[in-house]
Formats: C-alpha cells, sequence, structure tokens
C-alpha cells in the first residue's frame, strides 16, 4: 500500500469544489487516512516549492497558496501516488483532458485545483511536512 498527499488549492477552496475532489479519489477506491484545513505559512510554502525557487512565477505561487485556507489529505492505495496524478490531470489545466479533475474544474498553469505528490520520497516528505504523526490514521 502507498501514500500519497493532495492539496486542494485556493481555487478549489474558493470554488467550493474539496467534496467533488474527494468524490473522485473515493469513487477510485482510495482510502483517506488524513485530511484536515490549514492555512499555509510563507515557511512551509518555501520548503514544499523548493525546486521552483528560482523560476519567475515562484513569488506568485507562494503568495497565491497562502491566499485562503487549504484542504491537505493523505490517500492510500495500490499506485496511489500514479493513479491520483491521473485522475488530477497535467499541471496546465488548459490541457488536460475533460474527465481529469483539472480538465473539468481548473483554469490554468496555477489554478489548477490541487497538488499531488510526484513519487513516493515527495510523499514521504510531504507526510511528513503537514501532519503531525497523530494526524495519520
Ligand atoms: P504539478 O503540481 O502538476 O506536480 P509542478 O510540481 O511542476 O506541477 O508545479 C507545482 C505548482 O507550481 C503547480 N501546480 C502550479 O501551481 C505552479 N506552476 C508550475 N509551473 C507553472 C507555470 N509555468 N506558471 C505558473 N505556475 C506554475
Amino acid at each position: 500500500m502507498e501514500r500519497t498527499v493532495i492539496i486542494v488549492k485556493p481555487d478549489g477552496m474558493e470554488k467550493n469544489l474539496a467534496a467533488a475532489v474527494l468524490e473522485r479519489f473515493a469513487k477510485a477506491g482510495l482510502r483517506l487516512v488524513g485530511c484536515k484545513m490549514v492555512q499555509l505559512d510563507e515557511k512551509v510554502l518555501r520548503d514544499h516549492y523548493a525546486h521552483h525557487a528560482d523560476k519567475p512565477f515562484f513569488p506568485e505561487l507562494v503568495s497565491y497558496m497562502r491566499s485562503c485556507p487549504v484542504l491537505v489529505c493523505i490517500l492510500e492505495g495500490d499506485n496511489v501516488i500514479n493513479r491520483v496524478r491521473d485522475l488530477a490531470g497535467p499541471t496546465d489545466s488548459k490541457l488536460a483532458l475533460k474527465g481529469t479533475i483539472r480538465g473539468d474544474m481548473g483554469e490554468d498553469k496555477s489554478r489548477n485545483v490541487i497538488h499531488a505528490s510526484d513519487s513516493p520520497e515527495s510523499a514521504q516528505a510531504e507526510i511528513r511536512r503537514f501532519f503531525k504523526p497523530e494526524e495519520v490514521f
């Protein structure tokens, strides 16, 4: 069994899409083993997006992710990291196929509804970054 982290981003929260997003994962048979609403701060976002620190969109990305509370969840299932990324669709919502979360609910590269861990190493780091051990079930 593998675990992954998803974040319903500010555009998803503002559009009240959190339940619709979680329903897609539930219908795919993935189990929720952690879930909380949190206001992310600059420190945790700089850590989370460290691989984008030198990109021109980095300051905007950090301020966007701080613009309202988000929903951070851990999902569990076989091959869950790849399955969740397939259900999410590619980063640019405009390129995402209908039927994917980003294709159906996203707008562009930044307002793309969710974050999803991209590897087992990222998933482990993100579980530790966003959750205390007692918040994971
Ligand atoms: P993904 O979220 O699909 O794994 P990453 O890790 O490449 O994509 O990017 C992380 C986040 O950085 C994206 N979800 C998006 O919010 C933002 N981002 C990535 N590329 C761009 C871009 N070219 N312009 C604006 N924001 C971007």
